[in-house]
């Protein structure tokens, strides 16, 4: 069984989340720390701890990540300016919570990706 994380009290609504999406496969919630005007977050709602742990059993619920991920772009007016879509691995990746999720990101020219 995966870890329970931050994530899957948000899912449980124990803590509150500024939610923009959610379906029976996926949620979508706003980004406590911001890093543009839109900064949605788009999580399975089931645990998958990593990038690492994902197998074939998952791979319908994380094309579905992509589908709700243009949808709420469009929601939010940035899709036709562009955004950009990221998905952090471990400790290298910059990872903080150990339930996958999709960084969806825009609003504002993000630049070249810098490593
Ligand atoms: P990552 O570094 O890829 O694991 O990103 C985790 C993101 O989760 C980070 O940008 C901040 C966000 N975050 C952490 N805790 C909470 C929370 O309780 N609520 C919300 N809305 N976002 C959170």
């Amino acid at each position: 069984m995966a870890q329970e994380t931050i994530f899957s009290k948000i899912l449980r609504k124990e803590i509150p989340a500024d939610i923009v999406y959610e379906d029976d496969r996926v949620t979508a919630f706003r980004d406590i720390h911001p890093k543009a005007p839109t900064h949605v977050l788009i999580i399975p709602n089931y645990n998958i701890p990593t990038a690492n742990d994902v197998s074939e059993k998952d791979e319908a619920v994380l094309g579905h990540l992509f589908i709700v991920a243009a949808k709420i772009a469009q929601a939010e007016g940035i899709a036709e300016d562009g955004y950009r879509l990221i998905v952090n691995c471990n400790k290298f990746g910059g990872q903080e919570v150990f339930h996958l999720h999709m960084h969806l990101i825009g609003g504002k020219p993000l630049g070249m990706m810098v490593v």
